[in-house]
């Protein structure tokens, strides 16, 4: 009887477990924490093309404010990324969480076709520590036999040695180029640098490498800058850079998507007027003959 009874128990304990393991199933994109003066942001990028896995569309983040308040955060595509960088109007794709201590936000339908960026921005008067995990839902059939996912496909330019904690390395970059880098072995730690066209010239741009994250994450400098890594974790990390060939190209469909609304009304506006006009031509032959039958 009692040997039964921890039969039982064990029974109990192994689907109480895969009940655990279950509602745990978190597909981590990627994840650190971010130390933000007032008024300063950090973007995250999110693009979900990997060699390693297919992505469904589906992520999620989860952020956690220390001191609670005063941060904003914001989801981006590219186009609007880039439109927020530069001080002009930008629409997140989902309302953004204002001021809040924590929070989590969860959207659908995302492409692989380009980056998406989380923003977060210290609106408040203090400085602010934000820990951050986006999470990515993956399409496990993949790893089930079915055909892999799009592949990243990308080249590695440059890499740094491995760096130890205090290591830094350099490279400068003299021509135009988008790169997106990567740690080995640590996948899940990117990073973007884009390169612009420049007359004039720029100083070092640091990027510390710290809580298993690169920051600042993406950065854009102009040709001639030297930019520099500099690991304060403990672990070992390195700095793999691919480019980008052509850059990060806006899909047409998304100038069309803008145009298309208007050149629609304009279509239906013109087809209405030629209508109209035609049915006045159509009566007026009609009316004519009316008036010679009747007279
Ligand atoms: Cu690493």
């Amino acid at each position: 009887m009692r040997r039964w009874g921890s039969v039982l128990l064990l029974i109990i304990l192994l689907v109480a477990s895969a009940g655990v393991a279950c509602a745990s199933h978190k597909p981590l994109y990627k994840g650190s924490a971010d130390a933000l003066a007032p008024g300063a942001w950090e973007a995250h990028f999110v693009w979900l093309r990997s060699d390693y896995f297919t992505y469904t569309g589906e992520i999620w983040w989860e952020v956690y404010v220390d001191p609670p308040g005063g941060v904003d955060v914001l989801f981006f595509d590219l186009q609007n990324f880039e439109a927020f960088r530069d001080g002009q109007a930008a629409r997140p794709l989902l309302d953004p969480l204002v001021a809040v201590p924590d929070g989590t936000q969860r959207l659908t339908d995302l492409t692989g076709d380009l980056p998406y960026f989380l923003v977060l921005r210290n609106g408040g008067t203090a400085s602010e520590r934000v820990t951050w995990t986006i999470y990515a839902e993956i399409d496990w059939r993949r790893w089930q036999g079915q055909p892999p996912g799009p592949d990243w496909n990308l080249t590695i330019a440059m890499s740094s040695p491995p760096l130890n904690r205090s290591d830094a390395w350099e490279t400068t970059f003299s021509e135009p180029a988008v790169f997106v880098y990567h740690c080995l072995p640590h996948i899940d730690m990117t990073g973007i640098v884009e390169v612009v066209p420049s007359t004039g010239t720029s100083g070092p741009v640091n990027v510390t490498i710290s809580h298993m994250g690169f920051h600042p994450e993406v950065i854009r400098v102009p040709v001639g800058t030297t930019v520099r890594w500099t690991n304060l974790d403990n672990l070992t990390h390195s700095v793999n850079l691919a480019l980008i060939p052509g850059g990060f190209v806006l899909p047409p469909s998304s100038v069309l998507g803008s145009v298309l609304p208007i050149a629609l009304v304009v279509a239906a506006v013109t087809v209405v007027i030629a209508l109209l006009v035609l049915r006045r031509r159509e009566r007026r032959p009609e009316g004519t003959s009316k008036t010679e039958e009747s007279r």
